[in-house]
C-alpha cells in the first residue's frame, strides 16, 4: 500500500513548491500559502494569503499551524488497547477487522441503534457528509450527532425558525465595513478570529461599534475612545438586552415600519411581548444603565436604512447563544434587527458568527440527528427518497431521527442506550459540559473508537485510535462563515500510516458489508454530496472542484453550474412559505443554577487567543503552550479581596456539577460578580467539570456559558493531585 492515500501529491511539491489552501482552525478560514522545506525540522511554512476574509492576516494559531503535523505524540499508527490498559501499534487490517467485527457482534446483540456515531465541525464537506451516510447507510442507526451542537445549534434554530434558513452571515464579511452601527452580542472576535476586527474599522471610525460582554474584552476594548459602546449586562440576560432594545425602537417610532409591513409576519405578537421591558425595568435585571440602553437603540436606529444610514449590523456568539435559552436569546436578536429593517438588505444585516473551521459545511450535510444533507429533515419523505435515491437504497431502510449531542452522551452504556461510539473530531471528555459525567459515559461504552491525529484526552480512553490526516495533508472544501465554500489543498504527505478519514470510513463500511457508495477521492465524494444537496436549503449542487480551482468564489445556495453563488441571502424575500421573516415573541428565563442558587457569582468561560476548543492541537504547539502554558480564573480586584484570592495564587472553583482548581488571575476587565475560565484544558483545571448539562429546549445547546459558583483559596498539596491523562 502507497504511504499516500486519497489524493496523489504533484510532483512540484516534494520540491520545494507551495500550494494555496486555508487554516486548519476557526471558521474565519483565513488564507493561507503553504511552502514545502524538503529537509527541514517542519515539512512546510506557513504565510498568510490575500483574501477578502483575512487581507492576508492569520493569528498566532495560523502561523504556527505547522507544527502540529509533527507533534511529538502524533498518532502514526492504528492503536489497539492491550490487557494491562495500554496501546499497542497494530496494521489498518487488524485494527479494522478489530472494529468491524466488534460492532457486528455488538449489533447482533442488541439491533443496530446500538452504535453511536459523534461528528465534528472541523471535519471537511466531503467527511462530514460521508460521516452522515455512513451512521444511516453503513451502520443504519439514528444515533449520530456531533460537536456543532455545542457551538451553532441554537444560533441555527432562530435562524431557520426566523427565515426558512440558517447560513451563519448571510453576506460578505466584507460588507461590515460600510455600516455605521455594528452590534456584537457576545462574541470576542478580537480574541477568537483576530483578522475580523479589520472589518469593524468602518463602525469604529464612525462611533457605531457596540459590544455586549460581561467582561471587557479585547473586543470591548475596540469601543473605547469614542468608537462606541461596551455594555457589561449580567452574564445570561442578553436577552433583556435585546427586549429593551426592541421596546426602545418600538416606543419611540424607530422601526422601519415599512419593512415590517412588506417584509415580515408576526411584529404584533412582538410589540406586546416587549411592552413590559420598557429600559428602568431591564436595568434592574441586566445591571445596564436605563439611558445606556436608550442610547444603544438610538444609534442603532440612525445608523438604520429607514432613518438615512449607511446600514447597521447585528451580530451574534457564543457568550449569548451558549445558554438554556440561546434560541429564544439569537430569536430577540432577530426580532431587533428586523424592527430595524436590517435583515435581506444589502448594506445591513444579522447574523451569528459561526465558530469551527467547518462549522457551517459541517452543519449542512447530514452530522446532525435530524437532518440528511443539504439541511433536508430526516422526517420529511421527500427528503428521505431524494437521498435515499442518491445513495441508491430503499427510502425505509434509513432511520429515523437520533437525539442531540448531550441526551446521546447521557444515553451511553445505559439501559437500551448505545453500546458503542465512534468518535471523528471531537474531544469529549474536555470539551462536552458536565465532562466528568461524559468521562463516565464513555467508561459504560463496550467500544469506543476515536479518529484523530493526537492522543487527545478522548482517544486515550478508546479501545482503538485510528490515526488520520489532517489540513495540509489532506484535499476538501470547507464553507466558511460566510457560505463561501474554499478548497482544503493537500500539500504534504501524512506522516506514518495516517489515513484520510474517507478511506477509513470506506474500508469499515466494506467490512460491514456496504461495497459500493463509499470513495476514499474527495472530488468524488464532493460530486456526489453535491447532486445529493440539489433542490435543497443548503444547495451545493452548481459548484465543482474546477469552479473552485479556477479561483471562482462561491457562497451557496448555487443551484447550478452557471450560477455564480449568492453573496448576499434574503435580497428578494425569505425562503418562508410566504415568503416573509417570521417575527417569534420571546420572553426571558434566568439561567437554569440561578434558581437553584439565588443571587451567584457567575461562572463564564470561553476562549483565549492561543488555543483551540479543547487544546488537543494547540497545547502541542510549544509556542503557544508556553504563552498559554495553564489554566487559570479572571477575578475582579473586589472579588479577589473579598474571596481572599491572590495574583498568582491556586483558587478552587465548586459548581453543581464538580469542583476545579486554577490559578488566579486578577483584573479590573470582568463585572464583579463574575468569573471567566478558559475550557482549553483538562484534569484538575478543567472548566468543563463546572458546566451545566441542562439544555435549551429547542437547540440542544447546552448551558456553557452561565453556570452559579463558588471561588475561594484552594490550598495547594505537598504532592498536587497528578494529571489523569499524560497529555500535555
Ligand atoms: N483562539 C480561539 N479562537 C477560536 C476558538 C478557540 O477555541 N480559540 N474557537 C472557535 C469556535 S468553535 C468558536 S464557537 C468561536 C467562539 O468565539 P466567541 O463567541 O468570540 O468566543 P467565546 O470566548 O466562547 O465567547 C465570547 C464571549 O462571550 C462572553 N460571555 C460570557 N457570558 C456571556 C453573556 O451572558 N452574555 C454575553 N453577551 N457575553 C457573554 C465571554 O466573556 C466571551 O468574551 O471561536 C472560534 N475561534
Ligand atoms: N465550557 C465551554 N465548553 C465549550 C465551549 C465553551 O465556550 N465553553 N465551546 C463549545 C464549542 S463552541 C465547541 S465548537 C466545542 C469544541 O470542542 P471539541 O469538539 O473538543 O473540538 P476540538 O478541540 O477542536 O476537537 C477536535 C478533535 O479532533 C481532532 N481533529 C482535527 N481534525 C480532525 C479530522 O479531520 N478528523 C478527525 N477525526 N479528528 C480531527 C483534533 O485533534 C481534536 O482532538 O467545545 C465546546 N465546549
Ligand atoms: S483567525 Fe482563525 S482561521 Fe485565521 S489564522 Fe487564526 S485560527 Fe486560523
Ligand atoms: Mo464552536
Amino acid at each position: 500500500m502507497p504511504a499516500s492515500h486519497g489524493t496523489e501529491l504533484p510532483e512540484a511539491l516534494a520540491s520545494g513548491g507551495s500550494v494555496a489552501t486555508h487554516c486548519p482552525y476557526c471558521a474565519l478560514q483565513c488564507a493561507q500559502t503553504l511552502t514545502v522545506t524538503p529537509g527541514s525540522r517542519l515539512p512546510l511554512e506557513v504565510a498568510g494569503r490575500e483574501f477578502p476574509t483575512n487581507r492576508g492576516g492569520l493569528c498566532q494559531k495560523g502561523w504556527t499551524s505547522a507544527e502540529v503535523l509533527r507533534a511529538a505524540d502524533r498518532v502514526t499508527s492504528p492503536m489497539i488497547r492491550t490487557a494491562d490498559g495500554g496501546f499497542r501499534e497494530a496494521s489498518w487490517p487488524e485494527a479494522l477487522d478489530l472494529v468491524a467485527g466488534r460492532i457486528t457482534a455488538l449489533e447482533d446483540a442488541h439491533g443496530r441503534d446500538t452504535i453511536a456515531v459523534f461528528g465534528g465541525g472541523g471535519l471537511t464537506n466531503e467527511k462530514a457528509y460521508a460521516l452522515g451516510k455512513f451512521a444511516r447507510v453503513a451502520l443504519r442507526t439514528p444515533y449520530i450527532d456531533y460537536n456543532g451542537r455545542f457551538c451553532m445549534s441554537s444560533a441555527a434554530a432562530a435562524s431557520n425558525r426566523a427565515f426558512g434558513m440558517d447560513r451563519g452571515l448571510g453576506f460578505p464579511l466584507d460588507d461590515l465595513g460600510g455600516a455605521d452601527a455594528v452590534l456584537v452580542l457576545g462574541s470576542n472576535m478580537a480574541v477568537t478570529m483576530p483578522p475580523f476586527v479589520q472589518h469593524l474599522a468602518g463602525a469604529r471610525e464612525r462611533g457605531g461599534l457596540v459590544v455586549v460582554d460581561p467582561r471587557e474584552t479585547a473586543t470591548a476594548r475596540l469601543t473605547r475612545d469614542g468608537q462606541g459602546i461596551h455594555l457589561a449586562p449580567v452574564p445570561g440576560t442578553d436577552m433583556v438586552v435585546l427586549l429593551a432594545l426592541t421596546h426602545v425602537v418600538l416606543a419611540e417610532g424607530l422601526a422601519d415600519l415599512d419593512y415590517l409591513e412588506t417584509r415580515t409576519t408576526g411584529v404584533d405578537a412582538v410589540r406586546r411581548s416587549v411592552a413590559a421591558w420598557w429600559p428602568e425595568r431591564a436595568e434592574a435585571v441586566c445591571g445596564i444603565p436605563a439611558d445606556e440602553l436608550r442610547r444603544t437603540a438610538r444609534l442603532l436606529a440612525a445608523a438604520s436604512p429607514a432613518h438615512g444610514g449607511r446600514g447597521a449590523y447585528v451580530l451574534t456568539g457564543r457568550g449569548m447563544e451558549q445558554m438554556s435559552q440561546g434560541t429564544a436569546a439569537v430569536t430577540a436578536a432577530i426580532n431587533l434587527a428586523l424592527c430595524l429593517g436590517l435583515v435581506g438588505r444589502a448594506g445591513s444585516g444579522f447574523g451569528p458568527v459561526t465558530g469551527q473551521g467547518n462549522g457551517q459545511g459541517g452543519r449542512e450535510h447530514g452530522q446532525k440527528s435530524d437532518q440528511l444533507p443539504g439541511y433536508r429533515m430526516i422526517t420529511d419523505p421527500a427528503a428521505r427518497e431524494h437521498v435515499a435515491a442518491i445513495w441508491g437504497v430503499d427510502p425505509d431502510s434509513l432511520p429515523g431521527p437520533g437525539v442531540p449531542a448531550v441526551r446521546l452522551l447521557d444515553s451511553l452504556g445505559r439501559d437500551g442506550g448505545p453500546t458503542a461510539l465512534l468518535v471523528h473530531g471531537s474531544n469529549l471528555v474536555v470539551s462536552a459540559p458536565n465532562a466528568d459525567a461524559v468521562r463516565a459515559s464513555l467508561g459504560r461504552l463496550d467500544l469506543l473508537v476515536v479518529c484523530d491525529l493526537v492522543p487527545s484526552e478522548t482517544a486515550l480512553m478508546a479501545d482503538v485510535i485510528l490515526p488520520v490526516t489532517q489540513w495540509a495533508e489532506e484535499d476538501g472544501t470547507m464553507t466558511n462563515l460566510e457560505g463561501r465554500v474554499i478548497r482544503r489543498r493537500k500539500a504534504v504527505d501524512a506522516p506514518g500510516e495516517a489515513r484520510s478519514e474517507l478511506w477509513i470510513l470506506r474500508e469499515l463500511a466494506r467490512r460491514l458489508g456496504v461495497v459500493g457508495g463509499f470513495s476514499d477521492d474527495p472530488r468524488v465524494v464532493f460530486d456526489e454530496l453535491a447532486r445529493a444537496s440539489a433542490g435543497g436549503v443548503a444547495d451545493y449542487s452548481g459548484i465543482d472542484y474546477d469552479r473552485l480551482d479556477a479561483g471562482e468564489q462561491i457562497q451557496w445556495p448555487c443551484p447550478a453550474v452557471d450560477h455564480a453563488g449568492t453573496p448576499r441571502v434574503f435580497l428578494d424575500g425569505f425562503p418562508t412559505p410566504d415568503g416573509r421573516a417570521r417575527m417569534i415573541p420571546v420572553d426571558h428565563h434566568a439561567p437554569a443554577d440561578d434558581v437553584r442558587v439565588g443571587a451567584p457569582t457567575y461562572l463564564v468561560t470561553g476562549r483565549v487567543l492561543q488555543h483551540y476548543q479543547s487544546g488537543a492541537q494547540t497545547r502541542r504547539v510549544e509556542e503557544l503552550a508556553a504563552a498559554q502554558p495553564e489554566p487559570f480564573v479572571e477575578v475582579h480586584p473586589l472579588l479577589a479581596d473579598r474571596a481572599g484570592l491572590a495574583e498568582g495564587a491556586a483558587a478552587i472553583l465548586t459548581t453543581a456539577r464538580g469542583e476545579a482548581i486554577v490559578t488566579v488571575r486578577v483584573t479590573e476587565d470582568i463585572r464583579p460578580d463574575t468569573v471567566f475560565m478558559p475550557f482549553h484544558w483538562s484534569g484538575e483545571g478543567s472548566a468543563n467539570r463546572l458546566t451545566n448539562d441542562v439544555t435549551d429546549p429547542i437547540s440542544g445547546m447546552p448551558e456553557f456559558k452561565v453556570t452559579a459558583v463558588t471561588i475561594a483559596p484552594a490550598s495547594v498539596p505537598d504532592n498536587p493531585i497528578p494529571e489523569e491523562v499524560s497529555a500535555p
